[in-house]
């Protein structure tokens, strides 16, 4: 059925556009990505500009530079060549702001991926976490509906494998119930249910990709993964001593950054709308994680000791250094133990395969600290 554009913007029936439909709409290829600037934003935009998108960026003001991912794929507004990204400034606590940019925007497609998403920092500032990541994802599904795009738009929703929390079984899948274990996990919760709500409410093409742990070279220093590549690529050049490390014990399921953008693309490309889990079905502890990236320098590790007082030592010096100290500073209040996804759902039906198991992953991601604490590239982040 051809679908009437209406609402605060006036495309009412008999504007000539009142016969669009939600394929012609999604002809445009225009997308609105909100996080833009983080890990995931700057590999989708990459995504999305190869397959011909015109991109939409929201950013927040930052009195330091905060578009770095990015600055690969900008061009000067000035400059003749022809540019497909543009960037606009906002936040998910602004309302009026939202329904403007995507009053202006249009878009055919949009990204939510804007959060505080760091869970031990969730903890310290729970209140502003459940704004931005909760209610924020109520203001930006609100904004389409407002402008009148509910029916033509499609949504995306950032949600994670952290709304599993203490998990009811293993491996996690679409129909595995939550219990989120942070403030973090509690306020995306609410989007996921939002998200599931405006499909089933207002017929809104709106999925919600509950996606495990993905990394890349891209990774915020203060996640794990990062922490420790940075950490074992400083060691390695002698410019670092030790790293400080909490819970060696969580096992996480950890992917690449690259595989989980385009499994998002793809959930919007389906025909319906749905929710999938995007996960490499193995899991690891971070303890692995920290053997490994040091393996992949030929450095040899020795665990000793044991709790609070467990640390790891390199066999490779005279005398043997210790390289990793627990902090109990990194523990949190609420500690979310293991995980371990099924992404059978999104490989059968939305033929998403990972191309990254986790050596290439975590080799990635050294080889590039590597290179740039030896000033060879630029750390982008
Ligand atoms: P990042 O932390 O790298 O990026 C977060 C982005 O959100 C940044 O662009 C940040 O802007 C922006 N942002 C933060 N607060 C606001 C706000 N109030 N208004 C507007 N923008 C804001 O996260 P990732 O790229 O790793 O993750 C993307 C999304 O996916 C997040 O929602 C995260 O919770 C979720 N997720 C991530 C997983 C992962 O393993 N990476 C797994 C599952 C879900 P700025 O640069 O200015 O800080
Ligand atoms: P997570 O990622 O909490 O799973 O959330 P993070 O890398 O922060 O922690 C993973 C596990 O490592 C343990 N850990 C440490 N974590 C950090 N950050 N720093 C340390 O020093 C440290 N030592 C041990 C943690 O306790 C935890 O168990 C990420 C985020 O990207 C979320 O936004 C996303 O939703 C989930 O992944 C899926």
């Amino acid at each position: 059925d051809p679908t009437p554009l209406c609402g605060l913007f006036g495309f009412g029936s008999g504007s000539g556009l009142a016969e669009v439909t939600q394929e012609s709409w999604a002809k445009r290829k225009v997308a609105f990505v909100t996080g833009i600037t983080g890990q995931d934003g700057s590999y989708l935009t990459e995504l999305l500009l190869s397959k011909g998108y015109t991109v939409h960026g929201l950013i927040r003001r930052s009195s330091s530079f905060n578009t770095s991912r990015l600055q690969h794929l900008w061009r000067d507004q000035h400059s003749k060549a022809p540019n497909k990204l543009f960037l606009h400034y906002g936040d998910l606590t602004d309302s009026a702001n939202l329904v403007s940019v995507i009053a202006k925007t249009q878009p055919s497609e949009v990204y939510n991926l804007a959060a505080q998403s760091h869970v031990k920092v969730s903890f310290e500032m729970a209140e502003y976490t459940g704004d931005v990541d909760g209610i924020g994802t109520l203001r930006l599904l609100e904004a389409i509906r407002t402008v009148g795009l509910e029916k033509l738009t499609k949504f995306y929703q950032a949600s994670t494998s952290e709304l599993y929390g203490k998990v009811k079984s293993t491996p996690q899948n679409e129909d595995t119930p939550f219990h989120p274990r942070s403030p973090y996990g509690v306020a995306k919760l609410y989007a996921y249910w939002m998200t599931v709500n405006y499909r089933e409410a207002y017929g809104m093409f709106a999925c919600n990709g509950i996606l495990f742990n993905h990394e890349s070279p891209r990774r915020g220093r203060t996640f794990v993964s990062r922490k420790i590549t940075r950490a074992v690529a400083e060691i390695y050049l002698g410019k670092q001593d030790c790293m400080w490390m909490g819970n060696l014990d969580a096992k996480r399921d950890w992917g690449h950054a690259k595989d989980y953008v385009e499994g998002m693309w793809r959930m919007l490309q389906h025909n319906q709308a749905d929710d999938f889990v995007l996960a490499t079905g193995e899991t690891h502890t971070v303890r692995h994680l920290i053997n490994l990236a040091f393996s992949i320098l030929s450095i040899p590790l020795k665990w000793v000791g044991e709790g609070i007082d467990e640390h790891a030592i390199r066999l490779d010096t005279i005398p043997p250094r210790v390289v990793v100290r627990i902090d109990p500073r990194y523990f949190r209040p609420a500690e979310v133990d293991l995980l371990l996804g099924d992404p059978t759902k999104a490989e059968n039906e939305l033929n998403w395969k990972r191309r990254w198991n986790f050596e290439e992953l975590v080799r990635d991601m050294v080889e590039s600290d590597v290179n740039s604490a030896r000033g060879l590239v630029e750390d982008h982040n």
